[in-house]
């Protein structure tokens, strides 16, 4: 049986999604964050030394880090379920490219920009917090910021090539952009000004498979 180890408002969001859409019967461990910190509990080292979700275990199998779990899923249980294009396509290119793009280029700046907003309003001695704040609004403006626009003109203009991330056929690319996606429009200027975004992140949220996923994930507040 997988299990898949399931933190609150995460990125394993997306494998249970994964797994719905490909309607394969999975379990889920739930580990819920620290309030303060945000972080995940300790037991979750228990299962990967790095103790982050998502993770998931399958007999003998210890899979971490989404996109390694996505091609994971596919390769063992994809087959006939379309969720990725045909080698040696340029379908399969664009898949692949996104399926990286995500955690390697999408996140970054999304979580430094997470990072600098918790440094700008945190506490602090009172006489390091207006010096702190500058700084953090300095590396906001200059890098950040620019960083995330620049992601997401690229992706608005993919997206107004074609329908899904690889090609015309929705595929695990567009699962494994969701949450780049999601934090961007919960705190990064994902709004109006990219139409094609928006419509893909309400073409996304009706799907039946997204919508049982998050019955069974519990609370995500990356939905609007
Ligand atoms: N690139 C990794 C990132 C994993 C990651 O940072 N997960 C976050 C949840 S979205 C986490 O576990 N955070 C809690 C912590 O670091 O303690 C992946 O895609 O699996």
């Amino acid at each position: 049986m997988i299990v898949v180890h399931h933190l609150n408002n995460s990125r394993s969001q997306r494998i249970l999604w994964l797994l719905e859409e490909l309607g394969l019967e999975y379990e889920i461990k739930k580990y819920q964050r620290d309030p303060k910190t945000m972080l995940a509990p300790p037991e979750l080292r228990a299962v990967h030394p790095l103790g982050k979700s998502p993770v998931i275990t399958d007999g003998d199998a210890v899979v971490a880090e989404s996109g390694a779990i996505v091609e994971y899923l596919l390769e063992r249980y994809g087959e006939g379920k379309a969720l990725a294009p045909a080698a040696g396509t340029p379908e399969r290119l664009h898949y692949r490219y996104f399926l990286h793009f995500a955690e390697g280029s999408a996140m970054p700046p999304l979580l430094l920009k997470l990072v600098f907003d918790r440094v700008e309003s945190g506490p602090g001695p009172f006489f390091v917090r207006p010096i702190a704040r500058a700084i953090a609004a300095k590396v906001k403006d200059a890098f950040v910021l620019p960083q995330i626009r620049q992601h997401l003109v690229f992706l608005e203009g993919e997206l107004a090539k074609r329908t899904w991330f690889a090609g015309s056929d929705f595929s695990a690319a567009d699962i494994q952009m969701s949450f780049p996606l999601e934090a961007a429009a919960a705190r990064g200027g994902l709004d109006g000004q990219y139409p094609h975004l928006v419509a893909f992140l309400e073409r996304i949220h009706a799907r039946p498979a997204y919508q049982r996923a998050l019955e069974r994930g519990g609370k995500y507040d990356f939905v609007k």
